[in-house]
């Protein structure tokens, strides 16, 4: 029996814990045999969308591409795990239309602004608050929180694995 596609669109500020809880729900998916593939800045920054930067026009192509890559790579029958802050409701909105009812699901990795500033992983709120690197999201930039996600994630009261562990019983029930 063909295993059902999906996307898994991940959304959330910098530093939220985006990637790691995908890529846990990526090893987890590929230790029972589904086939997964995480998209995110990593990969698609640096090739595909290496041609924009981080202006609110520059992030609405950026999803418009990440989108569209998601709905090929369903098509081919993968779990797409996404994982990009995508910080506009419009653009998720897009991204979600291109995709049936089922196939879709939005999950807030819903860290707040503190607790990120507070964590800064890789010391990129502290740049942004000296003001070198402008449109920071959470900064400078905005970052519209959704209303609607099929899954929030509280990643202040639960550890990346377990959250992994909930995305994955909401994807394989
Ligand atoms: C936000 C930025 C910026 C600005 C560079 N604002 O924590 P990271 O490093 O690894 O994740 C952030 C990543 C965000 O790229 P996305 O493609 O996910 O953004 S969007 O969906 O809004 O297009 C951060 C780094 O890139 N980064 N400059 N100004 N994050």
């Amino acid at each position: 029996k063909g295993q059902a596609a999906r996307c898994v669109w991940f959304t959330g500020l910098s530093g939220s814990g985006k990637s790691t809880i995908a890529n846990l729900v990526d090893k987890r998916l590929h230790a029972l045999g589904r086939h997964a593939f995480v998209l995110d800045g990593d990969n698609v920054r640096h090739g595909l969308n290496k041609d924009l930067g981080f202006t609110d026009e520059d992030r609405v192509e950026n999803i418009r591409r990440v989108a569209e890559v998601a709905k090929l790579m369903t098509d081919a029958g993968l779990i797409v795990l996404v994982s990009f802050i995508s910080p506009f409701r419009a653009e998720r909105r897009l991204a979600r239309e291109l995709f049936d009812a089922d196939e879709f699901i939005e999950v807030h990795v819903d860290t707040p602004l503190e607790v990120a500033e507070q964590r800064d992983v890789k010391g990129l709120y502290a740049k942004a608050r000296a003001g070198k690197i402008p449109n920071f999201t959470g900064i400078d930039s905005p970052y519209e929180a959704p209303e609607q996600a099929e899954l929030v994630l509280d990643t202040v009261s639960e550890d990346a694995e377990r959250l992994a562990d909930r995305v994955v019983q909401r994807l394989l029930g």
